[in-house]
């Protein structure tokens, strides 16, 4: 039914588009007048076959454990990839590789920006000062995926889910000035009214997409080189965005391919490969069949991966990812609470995890875990227990993420319904602050405590330990992780919200500001400065 609307205005401007005044007198007259607005905004671009296309990922809010490295997603790389191969110019600005580059923003006909919730704000700055300046202005990615309606306050469309068969199909209508209502996945906003176009099909094939292109990017990739392999998931844990993005079916790229990738990135010496899928070894024979082609081939960088703890019960692949040159792998171990496991919905003990820790070290491999607290079946002694656990099962370096509910996931939907939420300040929604009234604890108390567990696994102790047993490596994880930790308690965004949590855990109903942090200032900067310029140079 919603449908029908647009339709109707799309097949008025397709057949008269070169009547501007009768479509804004027909428009105007039903007081249809920000309909005409927007919509002349966003369909009369050049139109003639290549457009200037430039793609961003704004930057996190504040730094995190791979803030060292250039990782960009690879999302906005491939759609990148595919718009060049069809004849447009693109440019892809990865804020965490290399600075924004505003003078090729404003030269581009077309603005992509990709978020991730705590991305979310500093892109919606971004999106709001380029669409005054009559930018036209398309959000994707995670979070604009999930909450459309919210990202388009600050572009003209949204493009949800998998983009690689829409992205095409969207330009040409964009250029040919028809069409917007068949594109599926497609969200836009015509006056007050949001229309929805259905969900795009999860592409079926991985094969049929290029590999990604990383001239397109603005800066160098830094030495960890991102491959991915597969998508999808069908394990559905609560709090994880993975399955509503990218379904509950796996879907594997052919090894073959995936070598022919490796190839082409012309590895040097010091490069390292990130595979970036949810679980690379979900399927585990088309993953011994790209470690034996690696091997045989001799392409064997040194890599990571992030895979589930049951995947060392295979000691074959085990045996094959010593070979390959894993070096390391990142782990979600989410708890050492068994009620909590249930909860996620991981589907693994706490047996299993232990004998996953030993394994992987069995076979030279270190690991990174990831724990994730606060779940409503933690208690503050599960916070606790939690670092000594990693200590005595000797996990290299871990990461305490505090339970984040993400737009998208069952846990958001069912804080949300519950009125738990502490803030809606996407920048604070990292992992790293409380942002919902967990049910054992206070937000104060999860919040200290997980630091503290960082900080005791990362203590000052524990590097010096290592250093006596010589074992040098570990000691240089640890102290990286010891100064990361220090730094983040120290900044003065992290200690106020220290002060805030303390506030509003003494009153069961206080919220937080949805604007705590600032996170586009410098963007804001820049436009003002941009508009103060145009301005003198208009009066002189
Ligand atoms: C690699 C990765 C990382 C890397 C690099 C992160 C980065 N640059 O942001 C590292 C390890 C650093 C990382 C860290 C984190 N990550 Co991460 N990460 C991933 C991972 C595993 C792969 C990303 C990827 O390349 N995917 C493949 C490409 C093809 O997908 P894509 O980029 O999303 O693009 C597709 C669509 O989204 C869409 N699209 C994307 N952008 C755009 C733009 C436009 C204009 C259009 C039209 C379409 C479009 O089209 C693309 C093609 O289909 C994803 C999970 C996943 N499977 O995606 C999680 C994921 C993105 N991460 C997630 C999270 C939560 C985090 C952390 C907050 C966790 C933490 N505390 O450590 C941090 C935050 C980092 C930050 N930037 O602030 C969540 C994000 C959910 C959300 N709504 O926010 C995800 C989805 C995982 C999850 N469990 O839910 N991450
Ligand atoms: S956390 Fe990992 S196992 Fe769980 S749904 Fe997400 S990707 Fe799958």
């Amino acid at each position: 039914m919603i449908l029908m609307q647009p339709i109707d205005f799309i097949n008025i401007f397709k057949e008269a588009n070169n009547q501007f005044s009768i479509i804004k007198k027909f428009l105007t007259s039903f007081g249809f007048l920000e309909i005409y607005a927007t919509l002349i905004k966003s369909y009369f671009l050049k139109g003639d076959g290549e457009m200037k296309i430039v793609f961003i990922e704004p930057m996190p809010p504040d730094f995190h454990i791979f803030s060292r490295y250039a990782l960009p997603r690879l999302g906005t790389i491939i759609l990148g990839t595919i718009l060049k191969k069809a004849g447009h110019q693109v440019e892809v600005m990865v804020e965490t590789v290399e600075k924004l580059n505003y003078k090729k923003i404003l030269d581009a006909e077309l603005v992509g920006i990709s978020a991730i919730t705590s991305t979310a704000k500093r892109s919606y700055v971004l999106g709001d000062e380029l669409k005054k300046l009559g930018k036209t202005v398309v959000f994707g990615g995670p979070h604009p995926t999930f909450l459309a309606e919210e990202a388009l306050e600050h572009g003209h469309f949204v493009l949800r889910g998998e983009a690689e068969s829409t992205i095409i199909p969207f330009v040409q209508a964009l250029e040919e000035k028809t069409g917007l209502e068949k594109i599926p996945g497609l969200s836009f906003r015509i006056g007050d009214k949001f229309f929805h176009n259905p969900n795009p099909p999860f592409c079926a094939n991985l094969d049929d997409f290029p590999f990604p292109d990383f001239s397109l990017l603005n800066g160098q990739l830094g030495n960890i080189k991102p491959v991915i392999t597969s998508r999808g998931c069908p394990y559905n844990c609560s709090f994880c965005a993975v399955t509503e993005l990218f379904g509950r079916k796996y879907r594997f790229r052919n090894p073959e391919r995936v070598l022919e990738e490796l190839e082409q990135l012309n590895l040097e010496k010091n490069d390292a490969v990130f595979f970036y899928d949810d679980n690379f070894v979900a399927n585990p024979a088309n993953s011994k069949c790209l470690l034996r082609l690696m091997i045989e081939n001799k392409i064997t960088p040194k890599w990571t991966a992030q895979l589930r703890a049951d995947a060392s019960e295979d000691e074959e692949l085990l045996e094959l990812m010593r070979l390959a040159n894993c070096f390391f792998v990142y782990i979600g171990l989410e708890s050492i609470n068994p009620e909590t496991l249930r909860a996620y919905k991981k589907q693994i003990n706490l047996e299993e995890i232990r004998s996953a820790i030993e394994r992987f070290h069995k076979y030279g491999i270190r690991i990174h875990g990831m724990f994730v607290l606060g779940a409503d079946t933690d208690n503050l002694e599960t916070v606790r227990e939690t670092a000594k656990f990693a200590l005595k099962n000797k996990i290299d370096t871990v990461q305490f993420m505090i339970l984040t509910p993400i737009p998208g996931t069952r846990f958001y939907k069912e804080i949300e319904s519950e009125g738990r939420l502490l803030t809606r300040d996407w920048s604070l929604y990292d992992g790293h602050h409380v942002v919902y009234r967990p049910r054992n604890m206070t937000p104060y108390q999860l919040q200290k405590e997980t630091f503290k567990g960082m900080a005791r696994f990362y203590s000052l102790w524990q590097v010096l330990w290592l250093f006596l047993r010589l074992d040098f490596i570990s000691f240089i994880y640890r102290s990286y992780g010891n100064h990361l930790v220090t730094r983040w308690q120290r900044e003065r965004i992290n200690r106020r919200y220290y002060k805030l949590m303390k506030e509003i855990s003494n009153d069961a109903r206080a919220r937080l500001e949805d604007n705590i942090r600032k996170t586009a200032e410098d963007i804001r900067r820049y436009f003002k400065n941009l508009r103060k310029k145009a301005l003198r140079e208009s009066k002189d």
